[in-house]
């Protein structure tokens, strides 16, 4: 395997492999991820959440189970297996968004993929009660056609603005063969916004890009591949999104309303399919790596935690195929490799605290970033 950064990476596996060291170069802080709410083996965990207000994790798993933490354990809070269309390697359970205000009204927001020729996915509001999702209630928001089963991306979250956020890949095959990421008129290929809180299944907030024409009013920005890993710095609110490359490279943008992020045009700060594309209108992304490196991206947060001070305010993420783990300085533009673990990232989670986890889709364990 081939490193772009000289880098001396020593791996060192002990308590039977519970807890893996790394020792990277000597600008990156010494951590380790060590393996913790250790009572449960998830079924490819997708992602990990604290609602506004509650300590207890929630795991979501592709095929459609939710898990709650009750203490030492995770009970069973939903299970929407068959609801959801999960065979499609990308397909099932993607994203999971706590409304601000859950621990009064225990309104909960799921985004998944259904069966159906062709696929399609849905965005959907639940209500839970005395500690599970009651399905019953659910209410769809939204559904858009997947012409392929791949790139379904689907992440959700809620903003500092208390609106919803919900990205959509380009609809998926390779290369976007019906352009849909340049296409503001689609929302795939986007990063939608909506307001929940009006309207029977939601309402435009007025300052979205194409509110008064122009595009798909639910768009927020575009030209986006497939998004995977999001999320806001809880410092300044700037919005972290990574987009998983085609054939060479993994990107991170910072989102702005209406911006155009380039794909299929550019991947990362490339010309993609034509060598003489332009970069007029389109937002080049903050950082990237070659496949050199890696082949997909995990996005993650910056770091806003108190653990390991050295990090505050680096971005971290990773890449699904290699495990590998950067922390990338901001202030200085520097990326620096923090550890390299033997999992597949499939995604980030930010406690109340501002410490990071990562959840690994091969094993279904879960890890915290811990100073060594
Ligand atoms: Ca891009």
């Amino acid at each position: 395997m081939q490193w772009g950064e000289a880098v001396r990476i020593r791996v060192l596996f002990f308590f039977l492999g519970f807890v893996v060291l790394f020792n990277a170069q000597a600008a990156a802080p010494e951590v380790e991820f060590k393996r913790v709410l250790a009572s449960r083996s998830f079924e490819r965990p997708i992602a990990m959440v604290q609602p506004p207000g509650e300590a207890s994790w929630y795991v979501i798993e592709k095929a459609g189970l939710i898990w709650r933490q009750s203490g030492d354990e995770f009970t069973l809070f939903a299970d929407l297996t068959k609801r959801i269309e999960s065979r499609p390697n990308e397909a099932g359970l993607l994203g999971i968004a706590f409304h601000p205000d859950y621990q009064d009204n225990g309104l909960l927001f799921l985004s998944y993929t259904v069966q159906s020729n062709p696929l399609r996915s849905v965005l959907a509001r639940f209500q839970s009660e005395n500690g599970r999702l009651v399905e019953g209630s659910a209410h769809t928001l939204l559904t858009v056609e997947q012409p392929y089963g791949n790139h379904n991306s689907g992440q959700l979250a809620f903003g500092p603005d208390g609106y919803l956020y919900f990205s959509l890949g380009d609809g998926g095959s390779a290369g976007d063969p019906a352009d849909n990421g340049q296409n503001p008129n689609t929302l795939l290929g986007s990063l939608l916004r909506l307001d929940v809180d009006k309207g029977e299944s939601y309402a435009i907030p007025k300052d979205n890009p194409f509110h008064s024409g122009g595009g798909a009013p639910e768009i927020y920005a575009y030209g986006l591949r497939n998004p995977w890993g999001w999320g806001f710095d809880r410092d300044n609110g700037q919005l972290w999104l990574a987009d998983v490359g085609q054939d060479a490279w993994e990107e991170v943008n910072i989102i702005r309303a209406g911006g155009n992020y380039g794909w299929n045009l550019r991947e990362g700060s490339h010309c993609y399919a034509r060598p003489d594309c332009s970069s007029k209108g389109v937002v080049d992304p903050v950082l990237e790596y070659s496949h050199e490196e890696g082949c997909s991206i995990t996005g993650g947060y910056v770091y806003r935690g108190q653990t390991i001070p050295e990090l505050q305010g680096h971005y971290l993420f990773s890449d699904f195929c290699t495990g590998q783990v950067w922390a990338y300085d901001v202030k200085s533009e520097t990326r620096h490799a923090l550890a390299r673990l033997s999992i597949n990232p499939s995604s980030f989670a930010q406690d109340h605290d501002g410490e990071l986890y990562i959840t690994d889709i091969s094993s279904g364990h879960i890890y915290k970033l811990l100073p060594r």
